[in-house]
């Protein structure tokens, strides 16, 4: 057990690929903070939750620690440090949410040239990574027999150092299986920066900051790529109009005083807007057509 606190704490990766995404979403969830002098903690300025600016390694082991409740880190390292906790501690963090940066997905390669046609082509042989439980883990599900060869960094060049057959690392573009002249041949997860949360229910006021945030965090991530809608039509011509609207909850349709035969309708679409789209809806009887980005929403 951990002792009360009334201030949250969020741990985000002090600098990497991470960090500017992390502190971005947190800022359009509408915290602001205050850097102390050695660039490790930041102090919520306008709400009591606080940044702990650290390796994305130690963030799982901070919040099953109990150290902080909450973390911005990839679903890879996430998962790679669960399983590296003892059993009992796995359990404390969990992914809440997904975010939708970072992605990438970690992969198996081998050396150009070399066959492959399917998993078991694996047996037998060396695989080198930085995430040897995750991959452990993959080959025994899967029934393959390889040998998991796990090194700090660098991953990429083991092949042609002698120091494994094959390796299992973090792919985006792929640029840097080309230049190691390596080939793609297998996903084993697809990853993204998740918010990795406590299991712990708190009584004292960071369940309610917990709550909050997730709500927040809810209404940005909905927002992303959300667009109001709004138009005028003729009563005759609504159902066709209505058709053409991308997805989204039940527009809201209002009378146009004066005008006993128009209506104004006002919708939330979930996803981008073509000038094709809008186009067909003009066609249909739309007027006065316009899509305007979403800021903020609750729920
Ligand atoms: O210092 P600290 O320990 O905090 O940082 P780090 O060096 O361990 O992590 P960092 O900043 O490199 O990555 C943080 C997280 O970003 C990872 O855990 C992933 O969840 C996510 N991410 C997204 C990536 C990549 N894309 C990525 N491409 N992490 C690493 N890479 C590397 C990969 O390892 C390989 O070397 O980029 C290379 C491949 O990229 P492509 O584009 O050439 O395919
Ligand atoms: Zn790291």
């Amino acid at each position: 057990m951990t002792a009360p606190r009334d201030r949250l704490r969020i741990a985000v990766q002090k600098s990497g690929r991470l960090s500017e995404s992390s502190l971005a979403l947190l800022g359009q969830c509408g915290l602001a903070f205050r850097q102390s002098r050695d660039k490790l903690f930041c102090f919520g300025e306008n709400l009591p939750i606080d940044l702990l600016l650290v390796r994305d390694d130690d963030i799982p082991g901070l919040i099953a620690d109990g150290v902080c409740e909450l973390g911005v880190v990839g679903r890879n390292v996430l998962l790679e440090r669960r399983l590296a906790l003892e059993p009992d501690a796995r359990d404390k963090v969990q992914e809440r949410r997904a975010l939708g940066f970072g992605r990438c997905r970690l992969a198996l390669a081998l050396p150009v040239g070399e066959p492959y046609e399917q998993l078991s082509d694996l047996a037998g042989r060396r695989i080198a990574t930085t995430y040897p439980k995750i991959l452990a883990q993959f080959l025994e599900r899967e029934g393959v027999a390889a040998q998991v060869v796990e090194l700090s960094g660098s991953v990429e060049i083991a092949p042609r150092i002698g120091t494994a057959d094959a390796i299992c690392d973090l792919v985006s573009s792929g640029a840097t299986l080309a230049a190691n002249q390596l080939r793609e041949v297998a996903p084993v997860m697809e990853s993204e920066a998740v918010l990795a949360a406590t299991a712990t229910h708190f009584a004292d006021p960071r369940g309610a900051l917990i709550d909050l945030l997730l709500r927040r965090l809810d209404g940005v991530l909905a927002v992303r790529e959300s667009k109001l809608v709004l138009l005028r039509t003729s009563r005759e011509r609504l159902a066709e109009v209505s058709r053409l609207l991308p997805g989204g909850p039940i527009p809201t349709i209002t009378s146009v005083d004066g005008h006993p035969d128009e209506v104004s309708l006002q919708a939330l679409c979930l996803g981008a807007i073509s000038w094709n789209q809008m186009e067909a809806m003009q066609r249909a009887g739309a007027r006065a057509l316009m899509v305007l980005p979403v800021e903020k929403m609750l729920a």
